[in-house]
């Protein structure tokens, strides 16, 4: 049947008679039908993906491609005078992830249904997502960012549990998105929630009672944990999640068979990040209610679990309080103090102990008590042997190795971006689509000028296409004749945000110098900052502000631009992805685990200029010094330079005249004019007194390294084989290829 017929079915009108929204609805459930009809038979072991985050995007355009159904659906709502991409934009995305780990996720679910693995996500319906951020007076305010609605992708389900917590229970109800493999089988997203989720508690903002636990505990992602009640709230959340996702696990498990002492032949749980880390002590549980006595129980899970490290900073190693515990799941302490007890016998190291100080490591748990432990890129798993976790390496190398991460070329490469894989599919065949390494093959074109030139067409193109949606959606006017330099990911000092605001103002002063620009530059940022997180607030309040006074100085604004665009999201990486020529993966070495956003602008044919950190090492060793802009000091220096805490950032500043010139621009007039005091000099303060993340040693470097960008940039042909190279390269990055690993490695499915 086709989406017409389907439409005249549903809505007893042809599809030419209905409103946008009427199509929307429909082709939703006729989306939902045809996956349905693919969904996956299922085999004894199955895997279970648990995430805080599934940052999934909108659905309708991925799916349509997943099922091999785009261009017809496109080619009928054409013939009716509709276009899909405005019936697309009903569709709102759902706020269910942060940053790179919760797209992580999205991008691993789209590759296990596509390699038709048995394999399914498991997460929270949270009904006002993260937030919406919108900018008022150049600040970031958050506004609550609600998605569900009666027509939307999730499927009530009759599944039902009851989760225990200190004093009170809930019932669960969980919910189904399905995940649609390329050319594959059906998967499912499982989203649990709870029915006395009362939106109407939220007051001015995202403001809410936080010891309301029944009403509030699926109303957001990461709610402000800045207080006691909102740490509390995140340990009711994960308990939630991973008691129901371990009640599913062992219901599912005995429905095929199992007999649970053989669970590991039926299950594999993958622990992404440590907020899962209570499904550890929650199966043992279970199992014990279940007849299994308290070793066998500890035995059996032991081979069930594996755990993913997105991070080595501190504040992602979660240590809960012995007394949160106590308060929200006293249920699971006595299985936790077992399991601490278990260790403290063979090992004395209190070093690598499950409770120390009062506080339950949970990464510590997860080692001890997992069959694997993994870092996201290969840098980043070197660091957590030799460093943060090297301990536990000593202790068990054998569960220690790498997944460097992976993107999914569906909907980073064929959905985001049909111009440059229309173009490919032409030159190499349509082979990449399902084996992403045959982008090698485009390698032969680099000396062939007019391909190459093709290539920078397609940029031009989408760097158009950007510059009127951003007119249309944002209001913002950018010139497609000058570079698209981006740089978008979470606001996090490491991330150096803030270095790049630097360059701004020392880019601003030099063309006030009258040293103008070969080409006019727009510098673009997309960035939410954690609502409790002051600095990383002010460094958008800084950004802000520079956009605003370059604006409106008729001498520099001809030559350079700052956008910050509003709620950045997948939407809009969609958009500025393709769109950009240079992108920017400048996090301090040592620091980005792994970085995806620079797989997915690779992909699309920018050049990065970045530090030798996270996956860029990888990138680097594909392409070569010539098409990527290397500079900053290593991580070996950076890793010696926090061990003898010899940094002073203040002797830089003194140091170099011209860092001191841009460093004063955060607290001069121009800036105070536009912006507050408060914020502008916290931030001048922090750089000065701190810099944690080690800005000002990277600044000159990385501001001459920009310029050489900039002027091989103007080289055009010579940029476009660096294009190529990049595109050509970009295949190792598929998560087909990291879940494949994961598999082979780990889950054995
Ligand atoms: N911020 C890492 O920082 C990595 C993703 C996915 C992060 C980032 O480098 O690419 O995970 N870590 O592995 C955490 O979220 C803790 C991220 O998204």
């Amino acid at each position: 049947m086709t989406a017409n017929e389907y439409i005249k079915i549903r809505f007893g009108r042809h599809m030419d008679q209905c409103t946008n929204e009427e199509i929307y609805v429909g082709l939703l459930e006729y989306v939902k039908d045809k996956a349905k009809s693919k969904e996956i038979a299922g085999g004894k072991k199955k895997l279970y993906y648990i995430s805080a985050e599934f940052l999934i995007g909108k659905l309708l355009s991925n799916n349509l491609i997943n099922l091999g159904i785009y261009d017809e659906v496109k080619a009928e709502l054409e013939a009716c005078g509709k276009s899909l991409a405005e019936i697309e934009e009903i569709e709102v995305e759902p706020s269910l992830g942060n940053g790179g780990l919760g797209r992580l996720a999205a991008c691993f679910l789209d590759s296990i249904a596509t390699l038709g693995l048995n394999g399914d996500g498991v997460g929270l319906a949270y009904h006002m997502g993260l937030f919406k951020q919108v900018f008022n007076n150049n600040l970031q305010n958050e506004e609550p960012n609600p998605w569900m609605s009666e027509h939307s992708w999730m499927t009530k389900t009759e599944r039902t549990y009851q989760v225990d917590f200190g004093g009170f229970n809930v019932t669960s109800r969980m919910y189904d998105i399905d995940v649609t493999g390329y050319d594959s089988v059906t998967t499912k997203l499982h989203l649990f929630d709870v029915d006395t989720v009362d939106e109407s508690i939220i007051k001015d903002g995202i403001n809410f009672d936080k010891s309301e636990f029944t009403k509030n505990l699926t109303l957001f992602l990461y709610p402000d944990d800045s207080d006691d009640n909102g740490r509390l709230l995140r340990v009711y959340q994960q308990y939630f999640m991973v008691s129901n996702a371990a009640q599913l696990i062992l219901d599912e498990a005995v429905e095929k068979g199992s007999n649970l002492y053989d669970l590991a032949d039926y299950a594999v749980i993958q622990i992404n990040d440590t907020h899962p880390s209570m499904v550890i002590p929650e199966l043992i549980r279970l199992l014990q209610i279940r007849g299994l006595t308290m070793d066998e129980a500890i035995d059996v899970v032991s081979k069930c679990t594996a755990y993913t490290n997105h991070t080595i900073l501190a504040e992602a190693l979660e240590k809960w309080p012995i007394h949160f515990m106590m308060k929200a799941v006293p249920q699971l302490m006595p299985i936790i103090r077992e399991l601490h007890n278990r260790i403290a016998k063979k090992v004395a190291d209190p070093d690598v102990a499950i409770i120390k100080d009062g506080l339950v490591h949970m990464a510590h748990m997860d080692i001890h008590y997992g069959i694997s432990i993994n870092g996201v890129a290969a840098l980043h798993t070197e660091i957590l042997k030799e460093t943060e976790l090297h301990k536990f390496y000593e202790l068990y190398p054998e569960k220690f190795n790498n997944k460097t991460n992976g993107i999914t070329f569906r909907r980073w490469l064929l959905y985001c971006n049909p111009e440059l894989s229309k173009l490919i599919e032409e030159l190499i065949g349509p082979g990449f689509k399902k084996d992403a390494t045959e982008l090698k093959k485009l390698e032969q074109y680099m000396n062939d000028d007019a391909v190459v030139q093709r290539f920078l067409d397609v940029k031009n193109t989408r760097k158009t296409v950007l510059k009127n949606y951003l007119a249309k959606t944002q209001g913002i006017e950018i010139d497609d004749n000058s570079v698209y330099d981006i740089q978008i990911k979470r606001l996090h000092e490491y991330k150096r945000q803030q270095m790049n605001a630097l360059y701004v103002i020392n880019k601003y002063f030099e063309i006030k110098e009258g040293k103008k620009p070969a080409r006019p530059i727009t510098v673009i940022f997309g960035a939410k900052a954690a609502p409790a997180y002051v600095i990383a607030k002010d460094i958008i309040h800084l950004i802000l502000c520079l956009s605003e006074i370059i604006a409106k100085d008729p001498e520099v604004s001809p030559y350079l631009k700052v956008v910050m665009v509003e709620n950045y999201n997948v939407t809009l990486a969609e958009k500025l992805i393709p769109a950009c020529d240079i992108h920017e993966q400048i996090s301090l070495a040592s620091k980005e685990a792994s970085g995806t956003s620079n797989m997915k602008f690779m992909l699309n044919g920018a050049v990065a200029i970045g530090t030798m950190d996270g996956a860029n090492v990888e990138m680097h060793e594909f392409v070569g010094d010539d098409n990527i802009y290397i500079f900053g000091e290593d991580s070996d220096t950076v890793i010696k330079r926090y061990a003898d805490a010899s940094y002073c950032s203040r002797e830089y500043y003194e140091k170099d005249a011209n860092l001191k010139k841009c460093v004063d621009f955060i607290v001069s007039d121009e800036l105070l004019a536009v912006g507050q005091k408060e914020n502008l000099e916290r931030l001048y303060n922090e750089l000065l007194n701190k810099d944690w993340f080690m800005t000002f040693p990277d600044f000159k470097d990385y501001c001459q390294t920009k310029e050489k960008a900039f002027a091989d940039y103007e080289d055009r042909l010579t940029w476009g084989r660096k294009m190529v190279k990049n595109i050509a390269n970009a295949g190792f990055f598929s998560s087909d290829r990291t879940i494949a690993q994961y598999n082979a490695d780990i889950w054995h499915l």
